[in-house]
């Protein structure tokens, strides 16, 4: 039997008939269950979920956990019978995610935000069982290129828990604006938080075509009670936020904020052209501490065990014809620019360490000597994770040409899409991706904790338009990072993804339809 659940579930076996949900369904179990219950179900069915089911109902949803009857975190088993739901699970979020496959087993009107009248409330009768291939099942957003508010990244994080994604990585700091409040620092956002205007169309390298701005000035900030607000929300859902501080590259928010922070004496507005950045922070003691600062307000905010601290796209050249830097790189017997760039983030890493967390950098950071408990997100080519493991570094899968969902969705690119950041990546592409690369010896398969999807949002400035490029894409992602390799069907996918679309439509996310 196939449920249409996404991401496909590890077991299933079908019975027939079905539950149906009426005003006298009662709910027990952990409180968190209970108000998972009534939170997803109540506003549509408007009812009321109480502890004791009415005298002529027979029905009940039962939530428990019995960690000593499953071998791995996260899983559950799910029973539906004519008469009781019963959710088991190894642990909390295991409970949970029984409960969104419940969600989607329901007929789509429960995800309407209000009552719904005339639906039978049906569920099949099933048994699941089920846990997650992998550990690591993320999404990034990019808040930096375009700002989306603290209300909508809440909104964007219950989507990921309704595809069981479990790590929302929260891109937070570039070139072209800083988001994150930093009492210590308050021109970070006074300042680095806004920019005078925002390219039009592409960027393109060849400065003969003139490049047009809209002058509209654009920037917004999160304060940090709204991080923890955003932070307390994701816990609830079984969602880790990872926080990105970009260094030294894609810095030159903060360097527009703090010029002290740059290598030249003229300061230099926040970005406003897309692409690699000459400017880039200088390596000094007292820039390094300045990060370390930052860092301690974040992690007072963030108790997530990884902060990711970028390192990616570091452009040499400022730094080349910089005689402060050459100073440096000798002070510290360096050998050249490069090695010092390995330096920082090696710096960056300790500290992270002496606070009980553990780095993650973009791969460029695997061209320099790093720390052994450094952990690598792999962008580029898939060589550069394979690469990581070999060196053993935990590794995170995410190669471009199957995880970056700011890339087209259509082969004829811009005459059918709206604008978008070039590259090609069909649903079936991000669907057939395996975050275990096919090279990789089996020694260093236990390397890799998962894969991960980029929402990178040079060219998606509204919500709408990251539903767009999130659906149904993030779906096949959702599939690739939960479900056994050997239970995946592209076609069963597309059938049981053409029905989420519907799912997704009632709560008002409206994806790019299916070809
Ligand atoms: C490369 S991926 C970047 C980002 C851009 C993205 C656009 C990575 C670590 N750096 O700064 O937004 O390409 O696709």
């Amino acid at each position: 039997m196939n449920p249409r659940v996404i991401p496909h579930p590890v077991e299933c076996s079908a019975a027939g008939s079905s539950f149906v949900m009426t005003p006298g369904t009662a709910v027990r179990g952990p409180e968190a269950f209970v108000s998972q219950i009534r939170r997803d179900f109540g506003p549509a069915t408007g009812f009321a979920f109480g502890p004791t089911a009415a005298p002529n109902a027979a029905d009940i949803l039962r939530g428990s956990i019995e960690p000593a009857r499953f071998d791995r975190p996260e899983s559950y088993v799910l029973e539906v019978t004519e008469n009781a739901v019963h959710a088991v699970a190894a642990d909390a979020a295991g409970l949970f995610y029984a409960v969104q496959t419940l969600r989607q087993l329901m007929p789509p009107e429960v995800f309407r935000a209000s009552r719904v009248h005339g639906v039978p409330w049906e569920i099949p009768c099933v048994r699941i069982a089920d846990h997650p291939r992998f550990a690591w099942r993320g999404v990034m957003l990019d808040c930096s290129r375009h700002f989306f508010d603290a209300a909508y990244v809440k909104r964007f994080i219950d989507l990921l828990a309704l595809h069981k994604f479990n790590v929302f990585h929260w891109h937070l700091t570039d070139d072209q604006g800083w988001r994150p409040e930093i009492k210590k620092y308050p021109k970070l956002t006074e300042i680095g938080a806004w920019r005078a205007e925002t390219l039009l169309g592409h960027c393109s390298a060849d400065k003969k075509i003139p490049r047009l701005y809209d002058g509209v000035r654009y920037g917004g900030f999160y304060t940090q009670d709204e991080m923890r607000d955003v932070v307390s929300y994701a816990a609830d859902r079984h969602v880790t936020v990872v926080p990105e501080i970009e260094l030294p590259g894609h810095s030159r928010a903060a360097i527009a904020a703090y010029p002290e922070l740059g290598n030249t004496p003229e300061p230099w507005p926040v970005g406003t052209t897309w692409g690699i950045e000459s400017h880039i922070l200088n390596a000094e003691e007292s820039t390094l501490r300045f990060y370390q600062d930052v860092l301690d307000e974040m992690l007072d905010i963030f108790p997530s065990r990884y902060v990711h601290l970028g390192g990616d796209e570091a452009c040499m050249d400022e730094w080349k014809v910089t005689p402060r830097i050459h100073e440096r790189v000798e002070e510290l017997g360096l050998a050249n620019e490069q090695a010092l760039q390995g330096y920082m983030i090696r710096r960056m890493d300790n500290f992270l360490a002496t606070r009980g967390r553990r780095m993650v950098g973009w791969d460029e950071i695997l061209e320099n000597d790093l720390e052994p408990g450094a952990t690598v997100m792999n962008w580029r080519d898939r060589e550069f994770g394979i690469a990581a493991a070999k060196r053993n570094h935990d590794v995170i899968m995410c190669p471009n040409e199957f995880t970056y969902l700011d890339f087209y969705q259509a082969e004829d690119m811009t005459r059918s899409e709206p604008l978008a950041g070039g590259g090609h990546l069909p649903l079936e592409k991000v669907y057939q991706f395996d975050p275990v690369p096919q090279a990789l010896e089996a020694e260093h398969v236990k390397r890799v904790l998962g894969g991960q999807a980029q929402l990178w949002t040079e060219y998606i400035p509204n919500a709408d338009h990251i539903h767009y490029m999130m659906y149904p894409r993030a779906m096949a992602m959702a599939e690739t990072l939960w479900t056994p390799a050997a239970r995946k069907d592209y076609v069963d996918f597309r059938r049981r993804a053409t029905h989420h679309m519907r799912i997704l439509q009632r709560l008002g996310v409206h994806g790019r339809p299916i070809d």
